[in-house]
């Protein structure tokens, strides 16, 4: 049983992108913002992850560096939007989980991006060495730190919802049983 309707998720303002939350559909719980329009390819898969688990989400290209004064804008208001997570993707010198924790209390979580020059360890690094004061949960370069970014947001939502506590436990019995019946031939 699905915790929430979700939406078709693509970044709003891409070529492909819209907003995810439809007139009658509930408002989006999540936030994953990235950086650029090149980074959705690795976090189309945190978008799949909340779609599985049925959560309402939306997808946005904002860059702390390129449109500073839409970082700022967005993250100051997420609170007051509704969300409750936020997933900030970037590679690079990647400022934009930072900027975003810095404007807002809610929990956001950090993707670093793979890059061509340092494979995303610059990515990972200036995502994860946040000053003592304002907290990134940092998760692993690329696809890996999409996927489980997602579903920390699950968890974290997960805590006053004990329909998604359940899908997500179920998840796990899931993932469990595959491992349970691999064989090697
Ligand atoms: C960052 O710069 C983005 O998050 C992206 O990972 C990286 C490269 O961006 P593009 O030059 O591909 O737009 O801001």
């Amino acid at each position: 049983m699905k915790e929430k309707q979700a939406s078709k998720a693509q970044p709003r303002n891409s070529k492909i992108g819209n907003r995810q939350s439809a007139i009658g559909n509930p408002p989006p719980l999540v936030a994953i913002v990235m950086g650029s329009q090149s980074d959705w390819d690795t976090m189309r898969n945190a978008s799949e992850t909340l779609k599985d688990f049925g959560l309402a989400h939306e997808c946005r290209v904002i860059s702390a560096h390129r449109s500073p004064q839409l970082a700022a804008d967005f993250s100051s208001n997420a609170e007051a939007k509704g969300f409750e997570v936020i997933i900030a993707a970037a590679g690079g010198a990647a400022h934009l989980a930072g900027v975003f924790a810095a404007n807002t209390t809610l929990p956001v979580l950090g993707v670093p991006m793979k890059s061509d020059a340092l494979n995303g360890l610059d990515s990972l690094l200036s995502t994860v060495q946040m000053p003592a004061g304002i907290p990134v949960g940092t998760f692993a370069i690329g696809k890996p730190g999409a996927t489980n970014a997602a579903l920390f947001a699950v968890a974290i939502l997960a805590n006053s919802r004990p329909r998604l506590r359940e899908q997500l436990w179920q998840f796990r019995k899931a993932q469990d049983e595959k491992i349970r019946a691999t064989k090697i031939s």
